[in-house]
């Protein structure tokens, strides 16, 4: 597996309240470190260190907004140093939302406050989405490795990559080791350890930079002046439901969006298996399925749902998957509430790439907070894949009981 790495995303460090106490965020550098070293010690990958250059600096905040607003970009950007000069922060410290949007009758009409201390609760919608000094660096970093990464996939890429051993291959999936994570946050609110929604920024990067015979229908994303007639199949693994790549595909019938999470857990307004897309006879009607999830469920109880997943992603005949894998389904996660163990995530991958074996897929990271366990839950979860796509046999993965071992 091709597998995208910058080092810049471990930059952003921050601080989230637990009760009434400001901790280190579990989203934190060293579950990157941690995951980097386990991939160089399995000597298993074709892992690629790279850094966003300045010119794929402005391209990034170029793409990000198909996606997000200047005004929260801006935000996102300059809000440290601001705060910095005003005395508001530390140096080392970290930008914390105080007072939120309020819905309110009288004035629905809402623009950012005046007061720049003000301003971090315009844009955001919880406290665990701190800025430090130099978090955006990290988020365009983060953003750059999920267009890097569909860069690879596109099918008249220079770049395009051809496998490790040299044959004439063209990559079939990269896995962008993007931190911070992306799926809870949208047009103009940082949230859940999200400030860009990486999963969006490579789905512009395929429209945008697709050969001119794919691109012949408008697209329904307003800030996107390109046309496209792609589609795009997302399934978003995290423990938590992606309310923030829900929110952007909604309305997008070439945008098919999945999710498997906990249920009624964080982010606590979106994920109910209701929200299925606007009304017939709209036709992105259908193109969103939530799958909520038990809390306690065992892997069993996850596979039903993965399985419903998959069908769904197969029928709508996809031009590109993207996969947004979490971590925090893991039994230990301090976040998550799934039975989920180690040799489960083997399982997971395998299914996942045996049913959807030939589209070209990115799959971003997002969540998982078990540092000293991520490495292996990831290797694992990338040897099942790998084990589909190379249509190698392997006993006991189609039917999960690779489940009892270590
Ligand atoms: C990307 C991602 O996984 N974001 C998740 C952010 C979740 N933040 C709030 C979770 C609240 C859980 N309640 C605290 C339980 C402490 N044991
Ligand atoms: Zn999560």
């Amino acid at each position: 597996m091709i597998i995208l790495h910058d080092e810049d995303t471990l930059l952003h460090e921050t601080v989230e309240l637990l009760g009434s106490k400001l901790i280190p965020a579990f989203e934190s550098p060293s579950r990157i470190k941690a995951i980097v070293q386990s991939i160089n010690h399995s000597g298993k990958h074709d892992l690629r260190t790279i850094t966003a250059s300045a010119a794929d600096q402005t391209s990034a905040v170029e793409l990000a907004k198909a996606t997000h607003s200047t005004g929260y970009l801006s935000h996102i950007q300059h809000v440290f140093k601001q705060w910095l000069d005003e005395g508001l922060v530390e140096e080392h410290g970290s930008v914390l939302p105080e007072c939120f949007r309020l819905h309110n009758t009288a004035n629905s009409k809402l623009k950012p406050p005046k007061d720049t201390f003000a301003r971090p609760g315009y844009y955001a919608f919880d406290m665990s989405s701190g800025i430090s000094q130099h978090s955006w660096r990290a988020i365009i970093a983060s953003a750059n490795l999920a267009v890097q990464a569909a860069h690879l996939l596109l099918p008249t890429s220079p770049t395009s990559a051809s496998a490790t051993n040299g044959d004439e291959t063209e990559a079939k999936s990269v896995l962008a080791l993007c931190r911070p994570p992306g799926h809870h946050c949208s047009g103009q609110q940082a949230g859940g350890y999200c400030y860009i929604n990486n999963i969006a920024l490579a789905i512009t990067t395929f429209r945008h930079f697709s050969p001119p015979a794919q691109k012949t229908r408008r697209t329904s994303n307003p800030h996107f002046s390109s046309t496209s007639r792609l589609k795009f199949a997302i399934l978003d693994l995290d423990f938590h439901h992606g309310n923030g790549t829900q929110e952007l595909f909604y309305g997008d019938p070439n945008v098919l969006y999945v999710s498997i999470h906990g249920e009624d857990e964080f982010p606590y307004y979106t994920g109910a298996a209701s929200e299925t897309g606007p009304p017939a006879p709209d036709p992105a009607h259908g193109t969103n399925l939530n799958l909520p999830l038990a809390t306690g469920s065992s892997f069993d109880e996850y596979l039903r749902k993965l399985h419903v997943a998959l069908q769904a992603v197969r029928d709508f005949k996809a031009d590109y998957l993207l996969v947004s894998l979490g971590f925090d389904t893991f039994h230990l996660d301090p976040l998550g509430k799934f039975d989920i163990r180690t040799e489960n995530y083997k399982v997971m991958g395998w299914q996942v790439r045996s049913a959807l074996r030939d589209i070209p897929g990115v799959i971003a990271l997002e969540g998982g907070y078990v540092v000293d366990r991520l490495g292996e839950n990831l290797l694992n979860f990338l040897e099942g894949w790998e084990i589909a796509e190379k249509r190698l046999d392997c006993v006991g993965l189609s039917d999960g009981q690779a489940t009892s071992t270590a």
